[in-house]
């Protein structure tokens, strides 16, 4: 009985102390802020065509050109529609998002996400 007791009490400081740590841990230089990204679409072309993003970050699409144009991921998981020229259209990252993306009216148009965590 005490040592059960006993021991059972360790078990609840030792969950305690875990709890706290785990409270407590100080940010570290890699947190980061979601960040905002923006990517223009100027003469058929995304730019910047590559673009490093992490979960939770805002990416805005602007055509800049006189003719719609769509961006779709390659498996077509996430589609903006169609984006009028001065349009813009925004999409929070996710984790598992499709990383690759096209214009529909365009398919020779690509475009990359680089996720990082
Ligand atoms: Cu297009």
């Amino acid at each position: 009985m005490g040592i059960l007791s006993s021991s059972l009490r360790t078990v609840a400081v030792i969950a305690v102390a875990v709890l706290i740590s785990i409270s407590i841990q100080p940010a570290t230089a890699t947190d980061t802020a979601p960040r905002e990204h923006v990517v223009e679409i100027r003469n058929l072309e995304f730019t910047p065509k590559e673009l490093s993003v992490a979960p939770g970050d805002t990416i805005t699409w602007i055509n800049y050109d006189f003719i719609p144009h769509t961006v779709t991921a390659d498996d077509e998981s996430w589609d903006s529609g169609l984006i009028k020229t001065e349009g813009k259209w925004q999409t929070v990252v996710t984790e598992n998002m499709y990383e690759t993306y096209f214009c529909r009216y365009h398919p020779n148009m690509k475009g990359k996400l680089k996720i990082t965590q």
